[in-house]
């Protein structure tokens, strides 16, 4: 997963990019990115790292304009080189950059006609890339004068090309700011807008904290297969460009993904949480009544709200079990899953007195992997608890994803073919406890009861998209498992250390 925004305003639009890339650092902590557009030129900085590591007082000046992009970036495609950090540019059509969350599900079929039939040339693996091609190609297909409508109308053509999740914002030289959501709106994308006095600034981003954070009132979701384009006088015009939308937001955002105080497709965050909290206090008092539980303890940060709600509703006490040292990035972002076993016991240290002699419920958002609830169990049991027991806010994770998320090989998801129970036993829980389906999707229409569908298929195995087979997830197991991608990263760390021009041509 990564974090877009875009910025049109009456003023220098660097720091704000900033400040919104900041509060989207949660989507991704491997590259950052920024593009601003000055007097007909792009100006660009990104590079691996956070983003308070990447920008420095000197790429910040040169970082000039009152148009621009930004990027945070996860890879889920391709490595996670220096070279495939967005956004991407392109000279032709125009001149235009993007950045983009999600994954093209149709890349390498995108990446062949790019080539062969719109004589293209794509120098990376990042579907991201694809997607910048696709979208000039489709813009070149317009007059020398672009109107809202045929940005439009490029891409309505861009979405009939185009599968998988995508959320895409994009600035075309001279002419404006674009963002697209994918035509069933797996990825979130918002906009809102200020008036500073000078005249209305537009804010475009994935989650509306950012939006939030530079004093921006939300406007609303774009809609599934909707565009908005925003021209250089900064008026807004939308568009729906899909043939046949249809809204299945990605369920694993309101899991874990998104910060709890975004608002996405209408629906508070911090709220579905609650409710999924609730709904997981149900199940445990309805499976089992006569429970022994003596505390629930979150395992910070994500599950505190669940964890907390399921304790009231449980009648149970809730007490903060485990310490997080905050200096250490999320475990489960980090690429490789070497440095995810190793960053655990650095990252939670465990109060002995909230464990000593007690039987303890330990709540997570998600089970993924396995490998950090193990850890974290042993952990409980050497401070001293008398049971462990645990509970999931999320269902089990079965399937991989494919819609941008980084869990791409079943074989590494540790539900994948096992019951509830087993995974119990693997973990070392003396019980274990998972949300069930159907109370997580209740749980998000409990907040906003006009959400129908979702895209459930880390859960069920279903793609929303339709067009994903078994030879579409081997073929993403082989390219994407944690060795591969430990392997593909070191051979582009070592073709970037000879080829890198970036703070000499960018910044
Ligand atoms: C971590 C949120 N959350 C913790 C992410 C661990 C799965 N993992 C998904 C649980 S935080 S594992 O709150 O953002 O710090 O199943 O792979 O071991």
């Amino acid at each position: 997963m990564c974090g877009i925004v875009g910025l049109l305003a009456k003023q220098t639009v660097n720091q704000a990019i900033y400040d919104a890339l900041t509060v989207l650092q949660h989507r991704g902590q491997d590259a950052a990115g920024m593009m601003t557009w000055n007097e007909g030129r792009f100006l660009l900085r990104k590079s691996n790292g956070l983003v308070r590591d990447v920008f420095h007082t000197r790429h910040m000046a040169r970082l000039k304009g009152n148009l621009g992009i930004g990027h945070v970036r996860y890879p889920t495609a391709g490595s996670s080189s220096e070279a495939e950090s967005q956004p991407f540019y392109v000279n032709s059509p125009y001149g235009i950059c993007l950045a983009h969350n999600g994954n093209l599900t149709n890349s390498d079929q995108l990446k062949q006609e790019l080539f062969s039939s719109d004589l293209r040339h794509i120098n990376t693996s990042s579907d991201s890339e694809v997607l910048l091609n696709v979208f000039a190609h489709e813009l070149g297909k317009q007059g020398p004068h672009l109107a809202p409508g045929d940005v439009f109308d490029a891409v309505r053509r861009v979405h009939r090309r185009c599968c998988g999740g995508y959320a895409a914002v994009a600035m075309i030289n001279g002419v404006g700011l674009v963002a697209f959501r994918d035509p069933h709106g797996i990825r979130p994308v918002v906009f809102g807008t200020r008036d500073e006095g000078g005249g209305q600034d537009v804010m475009i981003a994935s989650e509306s904290v950012a939006l939030d954070v530079g004093g921006f009132e939300l406007h609303r979701d774009l809609a599934p297969g909707e565009a908005i384009f925003v021209d250089m006088e900064g008026h807004i015009h939308t568009q729906q460009c899909a043939d046949a939308p249809r809204l299945a937001p990605c369920i694993f955002e309101h899991v874990y993904l998104a910060r709890p105080d975004s608002i996405l497709d209408g629906a508070y965050v911090y709220g579905t949480r609650m409710q999924m909290g609730r709904k997981l206090g149900d199940r445990i008092r309805n499976e089992w009544p006569e429970h022994d539980i003596d505390v629930v303890i979150p395992i910070p940060d994500t599950s505190r709200t669940s964890a907390l709600e399921l304790a009231q509703h449980l009648g149970v006490t809730y007490r903060e079990g485990f310490m997080k040292n905050r200096y250490i990035g999320r475990t489960f972002i980090m690429p490789g899953q070497t440095q995810r076993k190793k960053s655990v016991r650095q990252k939670l240290n465990a109060i002995g007195i909230e464990f000593q002699g007690k039987n303890v419920l330990l709540v997570d958002d998600s089970i993924v992997r396995g490998t950090t609830c193990k850890q974290i169990i042993q952990m409980a049991r050497e401070a001293g608890a008398n049971k462990v027991y645990f509970a999931s806010a999320a269902p089990p994770v079965r399937y991989p994803n494919v819609y941008g998320i980084d869990m791409p090989a079943a074989r590494e998801l540790i539900a994948h073919g096992r019951s509830e129970a087993e995974v119990g036993e693997l973990i070392g829980a003396d019980r274990i406890f998972y949300q069930d389906l159907d109370d997580l999707k209740a749980a998000c229409r409990e907040v906003n009861p006009t959400l129908d569908a979702f895209d459930c298929s880390v859960f069920d195995g279903h793609y929303v998209t339709g067009d994903i087979d078994e030879a579409y997830l081997s073929a993403l197991e082989a390219s994407r498992n944690d060795e591969a991608k430990e392997q593909q990263s070191a051979g582009y760390h070592a073709l970037v250390g000879t080829h890198n021009l970036d703070d000499d041509i960018d910044d």
